[in-house]
């Protein structure tokens, strides 16, 4: 593999409906996409995940466009890479941070490789699965009955996880009433998004008796210590989002205790060989993982998914269907699910889908020409 230019674009991609966690709400994402060019005359996109606002991570959009246009792209744009498992430490090197930035190149260089080695990327990496299932991740709503309306119609429509947004006021009460409304079956989880300390530690035992999968990163987002004490005081198994931000950082929670289940998001630990190295070191320490999400377009879609064909992602991802999200996505076919799975394309090399050039080219509000 040897790039020889990468455009980096901005667009925006306005959302079906709002979208509020504890720390923030978005109404439209602004998307950045890669474009990466092999000296052969291959072509891939990926897309970094950074969000509008430095409320999930440090990074957000703005600052991972000055880190790959600035520092990291210039890593590999005229260098001869001979695996994309080796660009993780290409771009580690004396470049603290900024894991959102990093991945996005680093993803792309995977879904390059893939193209030129004419696979599908999820066989590429390893993947086994043909399906992925499916969750959805609902945003914090106006109202207990509105959150019941909108579990309920989730799965109706087969989604195999529900996943509930939650900040302090809008939580155990909010949770046992979906409970009550939908009963003992459907995979419910809780997601705090950092909303809570260790001081509300009796009340997120409140959680216990609601038969909940997990409870996604109650406390801060770069904690393990509070975490690990948290898990002796509650019976829900937590799961750690923004705090994993590495196989390190995997490796100490396990170390720890402070977690019992890993949600990786490719875009939030560098990349795809720091996902596979967090997939293969859950898988022997026990600990089941599964693909979250960060409301990409269909290109970053296409990179989950792939990522989430790996034997050990055992719980249904955040991987919803493009309709969840956008009117149209920037993809072609669009992103769809049957029975609660989307089909991890296995027909196509690369990432399996095409596309809109004229679209993303159109809608651009910046664009930047990376040359060796
Ligand atoms: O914590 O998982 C999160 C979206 C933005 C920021 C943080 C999170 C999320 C989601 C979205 O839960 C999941 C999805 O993409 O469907
Ligand atoms: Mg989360």
């Amino acid at each position: 593999m040897h790039i020889d230019q990468i455009i980096l674009r901005e667009i925006p991609l306005a959302l079906r409906e709002p979208f509020r966690i504890s720390s923030g709400a978005i109404h439209e994402r602004r998307i950045l996409l890669l474009e990466l060019y092999d000296r052969s005359g291959a072509r891939a996109w990926s897309e970094c995940i950074a969000g509008e606002a430095p409320n999930y991570s440090p990074e957000t959009i703005d600052t991972a466009w000055i880190i790959v246009e600035q520092y990291a792209a210039t890593r590999l744009l005229g260098r001869n890479v001979e695996h994309p498992g080796a660009v993780h430490a290409i771009l580690e090197r004396d470049l603290r941070g900024h894991q959102m930035a990093k991945a996005g190149l680093e993803m792309g260089c995977w879904g390059l490789a893939a193209t030129i080695a004419e696979e599908p990327l999820g066989r590429f990496i390893g993947g086994t699965r043909s399906e992925v299932d499916v969750g959805i991740s609902l945003g914090i709503q106006a109202s207990p009955e509105a959150l019941v309306d909108r579990a309920r119609r989730a799965v109706e429509d087969g989604y195999r996880k529900v996943k509930i947004k939650i900040e302090p006021g809008r939580d155990v009460e909010w949770v046992r009433t979906v409970r009550a409304e939908l009963g003992p079956k459907p995979h419910l989880m809780a997601d705090a998004n950092n909303a809570y300390t260790l001081d509300d530690a009796d009340h997120l035992a409140e959680f216990d008796d609601l038969g909940l999968i997990m409870i996604e990163q109650p406390l801060a987002w770069d904690d393990l210590v509070r975490h690990a004490e948290l898990q002796r005081r509650i019976r829900t198994p937590i799961c750690l989002d923004e705090s994993i931000t590495s196989l390190e950082r995997a490796q100490d929670m396990v170390t720890l205790g402070s977690g019992r289940i890993v949600n990786i998001k490719p875009g939030r630990v560098g990349g795809f060989a720091s996902s596979i190295a967090i997939h293969d070191y859950c898988q022997q320490a026990g600990v089941p993982v599964w693909c979250g999400g960060m409301f990409e377009s269909g290109v970053g879609r296409a990179y989950n998914v792939a990522l989430a064909s790996l034997p050990n992602f055992t719980i249904p991802g955040d991987i919803s269907p493009s309709a969840r999200y956008w009117k149209a996505d920037v993809v072609h076919p669009e992103w769809t699910m049957h029975d609660g799975r989307i089909r991890v394309p296995l027909d196509t090399p690369g990432i399996g889908v095409a596309v809109d050039e004229d679209r993303i080219i159109n809608s651009a509000v910046r664009t930047a020409l990376l040359r060796a």
